[in-house]
């Protein structure tokens, strides 16, 4: 069985993925969305399934919220709930892509009572970060045109700067502000913000509080993402990412599941870029379960992730700088992959254990009957889902 050092175990033991709270709602395709029975009713539910990721794994200490699916009455009490189930509230989602006013545009429209509108909803999110302890504010825009023509992309480049300078204004001494690049949908020919290099220049005008987010299914395919990743490590500004997978376009399926090799040279950057367990990069899932069950879902997905970050940890950069050096072509790729290809399974299984864990937290939570509770319990009422 492969061992795992106590260097990598301690690396290890730093990591945290925060899950998103729409993961634990209902959601689906433009086709149709199917409801699971257990579904959150509430915000308040929605995090208790959380806790339960984290409980299994002790991988997912934070959730971050979706406003306005996630609204409250009382964040603070929001805050106590989840502190009480031993998780915290995190990155605090905007969302101006479900609002009648913004279909031609939110912090880019050319009504400037359209654009307030999505500039005071931003403020918003910052007085609810205040309240719930979140440090980052995540702005993800559906803005863009469908017809060439349609729309002045300079315009609504100027437009979005200076709303984003209003935004960041705002924001407390330790918040910050990471702006999510996505190249297309629902926009279909241009997108305001369609990639890391708008994000980036628009970002790095704005000051060090602003960075940028790295959703991996927000790429052309074949895209490296590794690179991107590089180089925004190298340049200081990877804020966050959203971890998902994605065979076609933003498919959203369980991270590591569609590709677990590019999960593996992703962190693999990471790592090499100083980019883990390093508190500026904040670690995420954006994802949605259609057809499986949700908390089974994210804790597989938080797992993909500890077993992609333990195979990258056990490249040997050494033997790798050598064979660089020596323009060894063929060493350097064996090296890469020997880690790649190494089952780590085993080693991680006895380390849960030896930390109190169970070996197997998929089995665990099944074996638990909480799946079976929240179905009996929560009948009746609307389940929340994307959008509720
Ligand atoms: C957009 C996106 C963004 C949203 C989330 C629901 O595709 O990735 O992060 O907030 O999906
Ligand atoms: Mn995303
Ligand atoms: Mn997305």
């Amino acid at each position: 069985m492969t061992t795992l050092s106590p260097d990598i175990l301690t690396t290890l033991e730093g990591q945290g993925i925060e899950l998103p709270s729409w993961a634990f709602g209902n959601s689906g395709t433009r086709f149709r969305v199917f409801g699971t029975p257990g579904t959150p009713r509430d915000p308040y539910e929605k995090i208790a399934d959380a806790a339960q990721v984290n409980r299994y794994t002790a991988l997912a200490p934070s959730v971050a919220l979706h406003i306005p699916w996630d609204k409250v009455e009382d964040y603070a009490d929001l805050r106590r709930h989840a502190e009480s189930l031993g998780v915290a509230l995190g990155t605090v989602n905007s969302n101006t892509f479900q609002d009648e006013d913004y279909k031609f545009g939110a912090l880019t429209h050319h009504d400037d009572r359209i654009r307030q509108k999505a500039i005071d909803h931003h403020f918003e999110c910052i007085d609810i970060m205040h309240e719930t302890g979140s440090r980052d504010l995540k702005i993800w825009l559906a803005e863009g045109s469908n017809y060439p023509g349609q729309n002045d992309m300079r315009a609504r480049q100027d437009r979005l700067n200076d709303s984003l300078r209003q935004i960041y204004a705002r924001l407390g001494d330790e918040q910050r502000l990471v702006l999510e690049y996505k190249f297309f949908e629902p926009s279909f020919y241009h997108t305001d913000v369609p990639d890391w290099g708008t994000s980036y220049a628009q970002v790095a005008s704005l000051g060090d509080k602003a960075m940028v987010c790295l959703d991996t299914g927000h790429h052309a395919p074949g895209t490296n993402i590794e690179f991107i990743v590089m180089q925004l490590l190298r340049l200081g500004k990877l804020g966050s990412f959203d971890f998902n997978s994605r065979f076609y376009a933003d498919d959203d399926l369980i991270v590591g599941a569609a590709d677990p090799f590019q999960l593996f040279r992703i962190l693999f950057e990471v790592i090499r870029g100083g980019g883990l367990n390093n508190p500026d990069v904040a670690f995420m899932l954006d994802q949605c379960h259609n057809i499986e069950d949700k908390i089974p879902g994210q804790i597989r997905s938080v797992l993909n992730v500890q077993e992609m970050t333990a195979r990258a940890l056990l490249v040997d950069r050494a033997a790798l700088d050598a064979a660089q050096s020596a323009n060894d072509v063929l060493a350097a790729n064996a090296v890469f992959m020997d880690a790649f290809y190494t089952d780590v399974r085993p080693a991680l299984a006895e380390w849960r254990l030896s930390r109190g864990l169970p070996a197997d937290p998929m089995a665990a939570y099944a074996a638990s009957g909480y799946q079976q509770q929240i179905a009996a319990d929560r009948v009746g009422g609307a389940q929340a889902g994307w959008g509720a």
